[in-house]
């Protein structure tokens, strides 16, 4: 088979891709067989604590750390004071200031909980009591709680941002029917079961650093630029993760100080982020501020859009949760108008949290469209099919796939929505009230290149090795599934290796762009050694296939096979041996033609050549459209989600089971920052109050009901080699605007601000 023929689908192989097969990992994660990376047994391990600062903005005065080195067992004290030589790294698309240099630690304090001192001991409890001891006197300045705040003046217009098309303002002002509302999504933590934390070991000027990682190759290039290292010297190591969501991808300010502290002391050290740390020592979600307005013609079309956004970042960087990220992608519309604005505030810089952009974006203008629906007078989803896009408006383009109309109709039949009367507070069972609604999404399909290396071992066993990852998504099983397949072995033949940044390059674990990047070079990697085995047994001495004809071989369950006669079958091993080989060795990737080899790792270690998802002619996106029930009981004000109907568009599914897992887990995400979710600052020091999993409440067994996902698409080659869209992600898209419209629909409150607690509902 080659690259360009079309796969075969209903293989009869339960391997194959597009079948179900379990997580290859899953057994080793839930019986303990996974080691982390905090459990590594390295030898003589130094433990590292963070000494956070106390208050929310100003200065440190003085820090007395003499109590805390006469503390039993403390080796090492690291200040913002330490001269540790470290140079300011590329971002993630590569891009590096000249020389600068790098303070993890600083004077100024910029947000309550950053770190500002670190201490090193032979235990983590001698550790955790000497950094207790640290002495800070600090001068206190003015906290900008949150986008809120009075004080939140240092705003910053992104006019690069701006999205424009039409006169949107005119259009809106003319138009027979109009919504306008603001809507706000809170800060939002990405809370893995796996903390972060890395241990850090030098040998000579080699670095090792055991990190959970959602990108081994960009964490490797980061940590070589701050260490002034050539690439190759840094290994990052991270074959398990307990979950990313997005907090992952990049290494972190103690990242540094632990390697620091390793190569002060000569020997390795370990620093664990504390699971409250875990809300500062790297931002959340930002939250979100949007106003939105959509007009409309009295039979429902719409005319215009526009929808000014803001998001808060933090003093010293700028992060932007793009409030127009999906709002011009949905709906057909002559006129269309976006501005975005970030606000400083006193928080650790916000970052990348599953569907960042697409997510908030996505709570406005969904809940915007059941705001006009109930305007007009016209039910939700007819409003929406009559707004059908069947182009890109924004970038103009065609797009390569979109089966949201099939999204929208196969759910409203499985979810029963006909059944639906339109009015609020029209349905019920006893005091309870019943509310239906709907929310779409999408997401956009990023690209990139991968490599792959493909071992036929002596024993006849196939090994795939890739730098790539797997947090919990798939990736192992996919891999092997996508080796099998193309090398026509059974899957149980097949070991995968990920999770190491000195093997194959690959990009990183975000932006739902893993899957098809690794399938891609993996499928190849996997049919050049099918053709080299199918070479070699024409050709080498010893090969009971010599001089058949090539079109006669084949390779089938693991044996290579002629179809004359009753030849011979041969499994690898024995093959192997009898043509004299030790094993067999093929590396391949997919970067574009004409690559040069010293650019290669621009691929694998910057963003600087993913392709956006209008990179070709067509516009390439996943999609996805969510029907929720709720329960509300009005005495209580409790929102219970009954049940969930979602159906995507996200190509070629490659295995079914983990992406109906993956939407299940993006939706029940969806259900944690509808009715749960949020970061509570203390108005008087800009502390994360709820910063621990008592107080800051994900969704539980008993918040989650049935969850029907529906997989409406077909395969797209102009998403992907083997004709897969994003599946990460997209599944937390429009899940919240969908659970506050049947809120509304229960209730007839229309909440705008999540989440929909009992406060607001009652
Ligand atoms: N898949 C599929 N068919 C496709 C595409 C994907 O069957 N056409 C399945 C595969 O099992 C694949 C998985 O979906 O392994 C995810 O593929 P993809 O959409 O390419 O996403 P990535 O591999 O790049 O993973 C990152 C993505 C992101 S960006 C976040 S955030 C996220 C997510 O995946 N974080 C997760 N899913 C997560 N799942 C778990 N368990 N934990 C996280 O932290
Ligand atoms: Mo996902 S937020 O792109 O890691």
């Amino acid at each position: 088979m080659t690259l360009m023929e079309p796969r075969k689908h209903g293989s009869a192989s339960d391997s194959a891709v597009g079948s179900r097969l379990s997580r290859l990992d899953g057994r080793l994660k839930i019986t303990g067989g996974a080691t982390y990376a905090l459990e590594q047994p390295v030898e003589n391990v130094a433990h590292a604590v963070l000494v956070p600062a106390t208050i929310g903005a100003g200065r440190v005065v003085s820090i007395d750390t003499s109590a805390a080195e006469a503390s039993p067992g403390v080796r090492l004290v690291i200040t913002p004071q330490t001269e540790m030589g470290l140079l300011v790294s590329g971002d993630w698309g590569g891009n590096r200031p000249e020389i600068v240099p790098y303070h993890p630690l600083s004077l100024d304090v910029t947000y309550n909980g950053q770190a500002i001192a670190a201490v090193i001991a032979e235990t983590i409890e001698q550790a955790a009591e000497a950094a207790r001891l640290v002495k800070v006197e600090y001068e206190e300045g003015a906290v900008v709680v949150d986008l809120f705040d009075p004080k939140a003046n240092n705003r910053k217009s992104l006019d690069q941002m701006a999205v424009k098309w039409g006169d949107a303002e005119a259009a809106f002002a003319g138009a027979a029917v109009q919504v306008e509302a603001e809507y706000r999504t809170p800060r939002e933590y990405h809370v893995p079961i796996e903390p972060h934390g890395l241990i850090a070991e030098w040998s000579g000027d080699q670095l090792t650093v055991w990190e959970p990682s959602q990108w081994t190759h960009g964490m490797a290039r980061m940590y070589s630029e701050w260490f002034d290292l050539p690439l190759e010297n840094v290994r990052v190591i991270s074959p398990f993760i307990g979950g990313g969501f997005g907090s992952k991808g990049a290494p972190y300010f103690y990242g540094a100080v632990a390697i620091f502290a390793a190569k002060v002391l000569q020997r390795p050290v370990k620093l664990a982020v504390t699971r409250s740390q875990g809300f500062t020592a790297y931002g959340g979600r930002a939250s979100t501020q949007q106003t939105l307005k959509l007009g409309a013609s009295e039979d429902g079309k719409l005319q215009a859009i526009i929808v000014d956004g803001a998001n808060e970042t933090s003093t010293y960087a700028d992060f932007t949760e793009q409030t127009e990220a999906a709002t011009p992608l949905m709906y057909a519309v002559e006129n269309f108008r976006s501005s975005h604005t970030l606000v400083k505030t006193n928080t650790v810089t916000p970052g990348a949290l599953r569907a960042p952009g697409k997510n908030p974006s996505a709570f406005g203008i969904e809940s915007a469209m059941d705001e006009l629906a109930y305007k007009l007078g016209m039910d939700p989803l007819e409003l929406r099919l009559k707004n059908y896009a069947d182009h890109d408006y924004q970038s103009g383009k065609p797009w390569s796939s979109r089966r949201l109309r099939e999204a929208l109709e196969t759910g409203a039949e499985r979810f029963g929505w006909s059944r639906r009367s339109h009015a609020p507070r029209s349905m019920k069972e006893g005091r309870t009230l019943i509310g239906w609604g709907i929310g779409c999404g999408t997401f956009p399909n990023l690209r990139n290149s991968a490599e792959a290396l493909i071992r036929i071992l002596p024993n006849g066993r196939v090994e795939v090795e890739s730098g790539s990852i797997d947090m919990g998504q798939g990736t192992y099983t996919i891999v092997a599934q996508t080796a099998a397949d193309a090398l026509g072995v059974p899957v149980d033949l097949v070991d995968v290796k990920l999770g190491d940044s000195l093997w194959a390059g690959a990009p990183v674990a975000g932006g739902s762009m893993l899957a098809s990047s690794i399938t891609g070079a993996v499928h190849k990697a996997a049919v050049a050694a099918r053709e080299e085995l199918i070479a070699l047994a024409l050709t080498e001495e010893g090969s009971p296939f010599r001089e058949t004809g090539a079109n006669t071989l084949s390779i089938e369950n693991g044996r290579i096979t002629t179809s004359i006669g009753d030849g011979p079958a041969l499994d690898f091993a024995t093959f192997l041996r009898q043509v004299r080989r030790e094993s067999l060795e093929v590396r391949r990737d997919t970067l574009p033609e004409g690559t040069k080899p010293a650019d290669a790792n621009k691929f694998w270690t910057t963003m600087a050549n993913v392709q956006g998802p209008t990179a070709t002619d067509f516009s390439v996106h996943s999609w996805g459209a969510h029907f929720v029930e709720v329960k509300v009981d009005e005495d209580f004000g409790t929102v219970r989600v009954s049940r969930i109907v979602s159906a995507f568009d996200c190509g070629l599914i490659y295995n079914p089971k983990l992406a109906e897992s993956q939407w299940r887990g993006g939706i029940i995400m969806g259900i944690g920052q509808a009715l749960l979710e949020e970061g509570l600052i203390d108005p008087r020091n800009g502390r994360v109050i709820n910063n621990n999993l008592g107080d800051y409440l994900v969704p539980t067994n008993a918040d989650v009901p049935h969850i029907e996902v529906i997989s409406v698409g077909e395969p797209d080659l102009e998403a992907s080699v083997l004709g897969g869209k994003g599946v990460g992600e997209v599944g937390i898209v429009g899940v919240a605007p969908a659970i506050a419209n049947a809120v509304f629909h229960a209730t007839g409150k229309r909440i705008r601000d999540l989440p929909l607690t009992l406060d607001k509902i009652l």
